[in-house]
């Protein structure tokens, strides 16, 4: 189905002053995985993204994360990017198999020793780092023995924070415990686009669960080494009708209304209730219910899970367009939705086929804000990928990305807005700083503000990055 959208920006969401907070916090994201390579480097184990990726079929172009940015190798210069660019922080996450190559037992200092290194290296040059402890590079070792369905993973990946925490709690002030839990249970374990590439509903059920509660564990084990901030990050979207999204104000059936609801409870509040409030949604109880049961569910395991938090880290890139539909096949990212159409919106979208739907940040981030006020926001990622050409020009290669400049833009202003509205919002992260290894379609989707040539490793900004200077020094479109 499609329905069209298209239309003009509003003017707020392309032009004018708009100041950010003072104390706002300007920065940019990756992904160990994503950018590190040296895959076989000091000690690092196997991860469930190396089995996967060297599975013939499951990445696109037979693209592996074996070299990927080499920002192990080059992460200084990396960081002498930053410094150019004007971030004031910068969130990376560190690789569980490359300190704990088994996931479970002997600790590995040498893979520690990187991120010391990375550790200093921002500090020197006034960089905050930002640490993620998972970004979806699950010990292959652990998978073998159920991976995330298994309970026992939630219980090592507490033992692993504490042993990164060990030795960069004495530089590092803000933790995320997990990356978009949803997309590692649901595309993991449900679609098995991403690894380690099962496919049962009924196991992305219980992964989503026992991520939550390696949350819940992670937390209680920063605390008690005394960490302030914990912050969990998720993939988040506004869910709407088409024509809510063409329409904020638009009236829709009772019909889409229930639709609508059902994918919000399984796309964000199966999340956000249980690690915010103490309890599932009804709506997604019931759904698990019919998908291999509540079994998983321990008692106590709520309590576990709603510990307190600093920030909740949103990651948008577009919004989730669904109305009641005839009934299709089983969505396996979405479990108990067979009556539910997912929309395709035939707006302008980003080389991911994504929607580009400035507005629905806003939405978003002051939805997040009334519901759950509690905690504070951060947008974690945010950017888009475009298929960019470099240019030869004088005093250096360029590459004029006008389309995601204009994302960013859009999407910057749109930030501004939630602010306006009364969001609590303490920063921005761009994904990403680098080109990398686009997950399942490997380095074919470029998301980097700065231009990565795979062959030689040169960097070369693009012109999204001089615009997000800019912003930076500005504080703002000012
Ligand atoms: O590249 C990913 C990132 O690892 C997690 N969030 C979405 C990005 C774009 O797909």
């Amino acid at each position: 189905m499609t329905v069209t959208t298209r239309g003009t920006l509003p003017s707020y969401l392309t032009e004018g002053r708009a100041v950010f907070p003072e104390g706002f916090v300007w920065g940019a994201a990756t992904a160990s995985y994503q950018i590190e390579g040296a895959a076989r480097d000091d000690g690092r184990g196997v991860s469930i993204w190396d089995r996967f990726s060297h599975t013939p079929g499951k990445v696109a172009g037979g693209h592996t994360g074996d070299v990927a940015c080499d920002h192990y190798h080059r992460y200084a210069d990396d960081v002498r990017m930053m410094t150019d660019l004007g971030l004031a922080a910068y969130r990376f996450s560190v690789s569980w198999p490359r300190v704990q190559p088994d996931g479970a037992g002997p600790i590995n200092p040498r893979g520690l020793d990187f991120y010391d290194r990375l550790v200093d290296e921002l500090g020197t040059a006034g960089i905050t780092p930002y640490v993620t402890l998972y970004h979806w590079d699950l010990p292959q070792a652990l998978e073998d023995r159920g991976g995330w369905t298994s309970r026992d993973t939630a219980y090592r990946l507490a033992e692993y924070a504490q042993a990164v925490h060990a030795r960069l709690g004495d530089r590092v002030r803000h933790w995320t415990t997990l990356n978009e839990p949803w997309v590692a249970a649901f595309l993991g374990y449900g679609t098995g686009v991403h690894a380690p590439g099962r496919t049962d509903a009924a196991s992305a059920l219980q992964a989503s669960h026992h991520f939550l509660l390696a949350h819940g564990l992670a937390t209680q084990a920063l605390r008690s080494a005394g960490v302030d901030e914990v912050m969990l990050v998720i993939n988040s979207s506004p869910v709407l009708t088409p024509a809510q999204v063409a329409d904020p104000a638009a009236e829709i059936s009772e019909a889409d209304a229930e639709a609508v609801n059902r994918v919000d409870a399984l796309l964000n509040r199966q999340i956000l209730d249980p690690v915010l409030r103490g309890r599932y949604p009804d709506e997604v109880l019931k759904i698990v219910e019919r998908h291999g049961g509540l079994d998983h569910i321990h008692d106590g395991d709520l309590r576990e899970i709603n510990q307190r938090l600093d920030l909740i880290g949103v990651n948008y890139y577009n919004p989730c367009a669904v109305r009641s539909g005839p009934g299709e096949p089983a969505n396996p990212a979405f479990p108990g939705t067979e009556d539910v159409e997912f929309a395709t919106l035939d707006v302008p979208a980003t080389a991911m086929g994504w929607p580009i739907h400035p507005a629905g940040l806003s939405q978003l981030l002051v939805r997040l804000s009334q519901d759950y006020p509690e905690v504070g926001l951060m947008v974690t990622e945010n950017g888009a990928a475009f298929d960019d050409a470099v240019t030869k020009a004088e005093g250096g290669d360029r590459v004029h990305d006008a389309d995601r400049t204009a994302y960013l833009n859009s999407h910057l202003r749109a930030v501004h807005a939630a602010i306006e509205a009364g969001a609590d919002l303490r920063g921005y992260l761009v994904w990403s700083l680098l080109d990398n290894f686009e997950w399942a379609e490997g380095y074919h989707r470029r998301f980097g503000i700065v231009h990565v040539d795979f062959a030689t490793q040169r960097r070369v900004l693009k012109d999204s990055a001089r615009f997000y200077r800019d912003v930076i020094k500005e504080n703002g479109f000012a």
